[in-house]
């Protein structure tokens, strides 16, 4: 199948390209690179060395046979995407080319209208160049489980059915994001399903849980095929982040208490997800929601896993809350019981459990562990709900009060002296 990827160069895109062309699709994509220039912006850069996108698509080519066309460019230009369609004709196209961070968009208001308008812009064109230029083409979209924030009942997949005053409908599940990114993604979804509706478009919107691992199979040992791994506040995602706090032995951040449950999943089985929804496209017309996840976990329960698989390797980190910059949306214990049926019958199998995957992905952060050390700094967090910019404290001894004291100061400091 012809498959155009939006946000090629991206941690997910990087390696849904490799995957995808190792399935035998003939690729494509395009990206104007953003996400290299935002983490800097965060003081920060990817934990795994990447290559420049030149040297990216050379690797691919001598790797897997397949010459993958790319355009260094923005998709907010409908020109530009009017051509790529034209002349790479898709018969799908998998939009990742979003800003993906909740913090980021909660910085200020530039941040948080930057945010929302490439968001919904690129979105938009996508949906045009599907209408006019290839309406046969399925569109995947990744959505994200966050648009429902978390609700004190069950979260169906998209749509739930109600009786209200006698009367009986089958309606989207209210969205009730946390951040002004998870509302662009709202926005996102509710374009599409319009789109969908009014022009007969195919779409799967995905609500992917928290993404997290340091590579996906066939990657090999060419460093030019790695994807990126981030961990500074904003573009690293929690697992990852005390991954790459656990190889420096910094102290593992958990923000507040922990007791936030969300739904994770390994990137290998992200793209086992993708390639799933893929090649098995929706009826024209329909707009279907899958929750792609593999478990629900605490923040609590993946610090101590992260802590102990780092034990085994040696690495004495300690675990150590500090307060929650998103203290206003995260509740400590919740109730968080979302779906997630449709991918498993489509043949989903979960490929690992957190502490393997975290086992592997410590392997792989060790030889980069003063990369990390140099942009510590960026670890702590300093984007607050509440608009004002400071760094975050430790809640110390006297913080959650079910929490063991595991030594953040000493951990901290430890890195402090070891670091360049
Ligand atoms: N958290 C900590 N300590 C940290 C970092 C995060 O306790 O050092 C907590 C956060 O408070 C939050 C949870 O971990 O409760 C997840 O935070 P995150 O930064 O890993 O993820 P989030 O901001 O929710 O966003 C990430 C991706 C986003 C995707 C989303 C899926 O960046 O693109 O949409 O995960 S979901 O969370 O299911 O909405």
């Amino acid at each position: 199948m012809r498959v155009f990827i939006a946000g090629m160069d991206g941690y997910l895109g990087w390696s849904l390209a490799q995957h995808l062309a190792r399935r035998g699709h003939e690729v494509a994509g395009a990206d104007a690179l953003y996400r290299r220039s935002w983490v800097e912006e965060m003081g920060s850069a990817s934990a795994i060395p990447i290559a420049t996108i030149d040297r990216r698509l050379e690797a691919l080519r001598e790797n897997t046979g397949n010459a993958i066309p790319f355009w260094n460019g923005d998709l907010r230009d409908y020109g530009l995407v009017d051509r790529i369609f034209r002349e790479f004709e898709p018969e799908a196209v998998i939009h990742l080319g979003e800003c993906p961070s909740a913090p980021y968009s909660m910085i200020d208001r530039e941040h948080t209208m930057f945010v929302q308008m490439n968001n919904l812009t690129t979105t938009f064109n996508l949906l045009f160049a599907i209408r006019d230029l290839a309406p046969g083409a399925h569109l995947m979209k990744l959505g994200t489980m966050g648009e429902y924030g978390t609700p004190n009942v069950d979260i169906p997949e998209g749509f739930f059915d109600v009786e209200y005053r006698g009367r009986k409908d089958r309606m989207p599940f209210p969205r009730q994001a946390p951040s002004w990114y998870h509302w662009s993604k709202v926005h996102g979804s509710n374009n599409i399903m319009f789109a969908c509706k009014i022009w007969g478009l195919r779409a799967t919107d995905v609500m992917q849980g928290v993404v997290f691992g340091s590579r996906i199979d066939g990657m090999g040992e060419d460093w030019r095929l790695r994807t990126r791994l981030d961990f500074d506040q904003a573009f690293g995602t929690v697992i990852n982040r005390f991954s790459c706090q656990a190889v420096i032995e910094h102290a593992l951040t958990p923000y507040g208490a922990g007791g936030q449950r969300r739904g994770f999943i390994p990137l290998r089985d992200s793209m086992q997800c993708l390639s799933l929804g893929l090649e098995n496209p929706p009826e024209a017309g329909e707009y279907r929601v899958f929750n792609q996840f593999a478990e629900t976990y605490s923040i609590r329960e993946l610090a101590d896993t992260v802590q102990k698989v780092a034990l085994t390797l040696g690495l004495n980190a300690g675990v150590a809350p500090v307060e929650n910059p998103r203290a206003a949306v995260e509740r400590h214990g919740h109730h968080f019981a979302p779906d997630h049926d449709r991918l498993r019958e489509l043949g989903y199998q979960p490929s690992r459990d957190v502490a393997s995957e975290v086992r592997e992905m410590l392997e792989d952060l060790l030889p980069h562990r003063d990369r990390i050390a140099k942009h510590q700094s960026a670890l702590l967090p300093d984007v607050h709900w509440d608009g004002r910019r400071r760094r975050v404290d430790y809640l110390g001894k006297d913080g959650p009060s079910d929490w063991t004291w595991a030594g953040a100061d000493e951990a901290v400091l430890k890195v402090d002296a070891a670091s360049p």
